[in-house]
């Protein structure tokens, strides 16, 4: 018979079960608990860090409470679920958002001021759980947030590295030093490992067809654990509190005692090691693929032990496997776990025993797919070989033989539809010819799935002309859609900007957490731009908030930064195609223009503060020596008795997602500036615009919809658009003109860089050459009009009142960009989820 729950008494459960806590009290309470229990520590030796953990702990039990209720609910209810299934969730700190999350921020605030601590600083003590690159794990981060908000029973799946993203110094010539992220040494209160739920995962072994079934056995090879490590999401004025799981692999036993017992005792502990290798570290590449065997185990780790999980999940429902589909949608962010394709296809057909086309619409009923990108480089390809190796080593090996099933099915398809056209058909393959030959995971992940979409309109149409072209007259237009990013208020208005936040409330005079969860209700700040005082409390805001950035670059660099003049940001990581470039080379324009005006002429002009940080790749060496050049352009500037007051320059170190919620709120201007048709959405430009920064940008992916909604007036465009940019790049291959003809200013500039301004000048060669020579993201075709568009910023800046109103302006009309849309866009129109509030008890 069926087990009875609960084993004893109902009523004792019920009636010993934990609640939130909401007074002061009963949180001081607990806090000491904490420092007591699980600290082991009292009030005679407890610091800022153990005041920290303590409350982080005691927040914890809080949202667990509200965690369990979900999950208990799920269950219960039974409804579809999404997983979101992301290598990379760029989490941030929790405690501040926790607190906010569940509304007890304040009574925390009174709670540990009563022991002693003030709030603020122990929030300073939490590291950054900085399990991703840039832009696409941060997208995921918000995702997250907002389906917790939005009450979707989702979850994400992700790897627990051990390192995150390294940490970045500078040297003293100006050089990016990388040195590891070891975040999880402090213990890291907000993870429940879950040593209970584990899965097996092989890798190499072998697979033997059964007879003529289609059929195949699996074994030998390595078989490591992967271990569950559970992370609460709390929802914004919800109890629903979603989860992220992610992965730890250990050596399925301590190690292998075939080794051992041969006498190979080093042999054996090396196996063990190889199993941890494999949650090690988070890949550092952005817009890159390295081909790494090891990232690809990551790869099919991960999304094997995910898929397990979510299919012991649907069995306990006792519904058919036909039924899978209705029950679970798959959300691939990028390629990276397009594996999970053939591994779904494996489960169904070796184990499920289904037959394949039934196992092949479960499947493509099941997986959506985003792309991120459209850049050649970053398009993922596996090569065969490695393929082979990794996964059943005999032949026919298992995934790749499916891979060659799935492959050969769709290309008999295609040669139906498009006779004889046999260009066509290798370019559709997954399987690019060639030495060796190549898996492709955007072909694989397209085949597979239901849905593909790209990240912002611009990016989604680049996707269905450039890179899915094929695919798109294939499947038909309706396979490619849109979801445009978003990003989540609640850390990036409301934990960032708290004044501005309330003086939001106060002005719509509704409560935070209407506007926080319907963004677009910002829009009732147009009616109060006219209103003086509103306006000079907003401009109050920045000012202060950039007193803070200030602040926070003394106390770390030991800089004084002048906050009366305009701050001018560009954050994101390093690369060409984002133009940190053209910014730098801009700046040294100016710093030249300066240096060529009397003391009367530039006291005319308007003081500006330029703000980067960013990290490059480890082995990204043009983005590297951006930041060197920046970063030695910064001390000529800064010392320049002539020039300082006008211009000052800052490159911020180890650029992370708590160092952005200083930098953000706390700019007048942003910089966006991709070549055109590069950047598939940017999420930063929606979170500058959202605290009523400006936006500098091109006309690119996100960038153009942000234009939309607060109207071309407030947002200062330039250069070259998509369509444009190739017969540029043509240009310069076979007609190329040189930078002094194209452009005089730009050309006066590389050549005080060559003639060493800024300290040796053969050092930045092989990076002005990129620029002299093929030009590849068009620095020279834009640094004109780059320049112009500086200018207009200038000009506006000095209408103060105007300036306000356009930044009042572009908050307002920022509702779209909240990453609630996006998730509800995804639920309705994709994955076909409802909303599932646990009722409050
Ligand atoms: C990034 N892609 C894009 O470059 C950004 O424009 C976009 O905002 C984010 O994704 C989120 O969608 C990648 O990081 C990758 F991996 F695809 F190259």
């Amino acid at each position: 018979g069926k087990e009875k729950w609960p084993r004893g008494e109902e009523k004792i459960w019920k009636e010993c079960s934990r609640h939130l806590d909401e007074d002061v009290q009963s949180i001081t309470k607990s806090v000491v608990n904490h420092v007591q229990t699980s600290l082991a520590r009292q009030a005679y030796n407890i610091d800022d860090l153990g005041a920290y953990q303590a409350a982080a702990l005691s927040v914890r039990d809080n949202l667990l409470v509200n965690w369990n209720d979900t999950q208990l609910h799920y269950t219960r209810k039974a409804p579809k679920r999404a997983y979101y299934l992301s290598l990379e969730f760029l989490m941030g700190r929790t405690l501040d958002n926790a607190l906010l999350n569940l509304g007890l921020k304040s009574q925390y605030k009174d709670g540990i001021k009563e022991l002693g601590f003030s709030l603020e600083d122990i929030l300073e003590q939490e590291r950054d759980a900085a399990l991703g690159n840039g832009g696409l794990g941060r997208l995921a981060a918000c995702y997250l947030d907002s389906s917790a908000s939005q009450d979707l029973p989702l979850w994400g799946y992700g790897l627990r590295y051990k390192y995150g993203i390294f940490q970045q110094l500078i040297s003293p010539e100006g050089n990016q030093l990388e040195a590891p992220d070891p975040w999880l040494d402090n213990q890291n209160p907000w993870e429940l490992p879950r040593l209970d739920v584990t899965y097996d995962v092989r890798f190499y072994g072998h697979a033997e067809r059964i007879g003529e079934t289609g059929r195949a056995t699996w074994s030998g090879g390595q078989e490591v654990l992967a271990v569950a490590y559970d992370v609460m999401i709390p929802g914004c004025g919800t109890k629903n509190t979603n989860n992220l799981r992610l992965w730890e692999s250990k050596p399925k036993r301590g190690f292998d005692l075939n080794s051992f017992n041969a006498g190979n005792y080093e042999g054996a502990v090396e196996s063990s090691n190889s199993a941890a290798a494999i949650t090690s570290v988070l890949y550092p590449n952005d817009h890159t693929t390295f081909g790494k065997e090891l990232r690809l185990k990551q790869q099919y780790f991960w999304t094997a032990a995910s898929l397990a999980d979510i299919l012991r999940r649907f069995k306990n429902l006792g519904k058919p496997i036909s039924e899978f589909p209705d029950f679970v949608a798959i959300q691939l962010n990028d390629t990276h776990p397009t594996l999970a394709i053939p591994e779904l296809m494996r489960i169904l057909v070796d184990e499920e025993e289904l037959r394949w086309d039934k196992a092949w619409e479960i499947v493509t009923n099941t997986f959506f797919f985003t792309n991120h990108t459209v850049l050649p480089e970053a398009l993922e390809k596996w090569p065969v070989p490695l393929l082979e190796h990794l996964l059943p080593r005999r032949v026919p090996e298992r995934h790749l033989q499916i891979i060659y099933d799935i492959n050969m099915q769709f290309l008999q398809a295609v040669e139906k539809k498009f006779p004889g056209d046999r260009d066509r058909l290798a370019r559709m393959s997954i399987i690019e010819e060639g030495v060796p030959k190549q898996v492709r995971m955007a072909n694989l992940a397209c085949i597979g799935d239901r849905k593909v979409n790209g990240v912002a309109e611009l990016h989604s149409e680049l996707v269905r002309t450039t890179i899915m072209k094929d695919f798109v007259e294939f499947y038909g237009v309706s396979k490619f859609a849109n979801v445009t990013n978003g990003i989540t208020p609640r850390r990036w208005l409301d934990q960032c900007n708290p004044e501005l936040s309330t003086l939001i409330s106060k002005t719509l005079g509704i409560d935070k957490t209407v506007w926080l969860k319907d963004l677009t209700k910002l829009e009732g700040l147009l009616a109060h731009t006219e209103d003086k005082k509103f306006r000079d409390e907003w401009a109050a805001i920045k000012q202060r908030n950039k007193e803070r950035l200030a602040h926070h670059v003394q106390t770390t660099l030991g800089l004084t930064v002048n906050t009366h003049a305009m701050f001018d940001v560009q954050i994101k990581r390093l690369h060409e195609y984002k133009r940190q470039t053209l910014n730098i080379l801009g700046v040294i324009h100016r710093y030249l223009t300066l240096k060529a005006m009397t003391p009367e002429e530039r006291k005319k002009t308007n003081p500006r503060v330029v703000f980067f940080a960013g990290k490059a790749a480890p082995a990204y060496y043009i983005a590297k020596l951006t930041i060197r050049l920046i970063v030695n352009v910064a001390r000529v500037i800064n010392d320049d008795p002539d020039t300082k007051n006008y211009l000052s320059l800052y490159f911020l170190p180890d650029y992370s997602v708590s160092l952005a919620e200083v930098l953000i709120p706390a700019s007048d201007i942003s910089q966006h500036i991709s070549t055109a048709g590069t950047e598939a959405s940017g999420t930063s430009n929606m979170k500058f615009c959202l605290n009523g920064g400006l936006l500098l940008g091109t006309v690119d992916g996100a960038n153009i919809e942000i234009a939309e909604e607060v109207g071309e007036s407030n947002v200062f465009f330039f250069g070259h658009l998509t369509p444009a940019v190739e017969d540029l790049r043509y240009q310069h291959l076979y007609h190329p003109v040189p930078v002094e003809e194209k452009s005089p200013a730009l050309a006066n500039v590389l050549n005080q860089v060559s003639a060493g301004l800024f300290g040796d000048g053969g050092v930045y060669e092989p990076l002005l050459n990129t620029i002299r020579q093929s030009d590849y993201y068009l620095i020279t075709d834009d640094f004109d009009s780059y320049i112009s568009a500086l200018n207009m910023v200038d000009e506006a800046y000095l209408d103060k009142d105007e300036w306000v109103k356009k930044s009042i302006r572009t908050t307002a009309k920022m509702g779209k960009f909240s990453s609630d849309r996006a998730i509800m866009d995804y639920a309705q129109e994709y994955w076909n989820i409802e909303q599932t509030p646990v009722p409050s008890s």
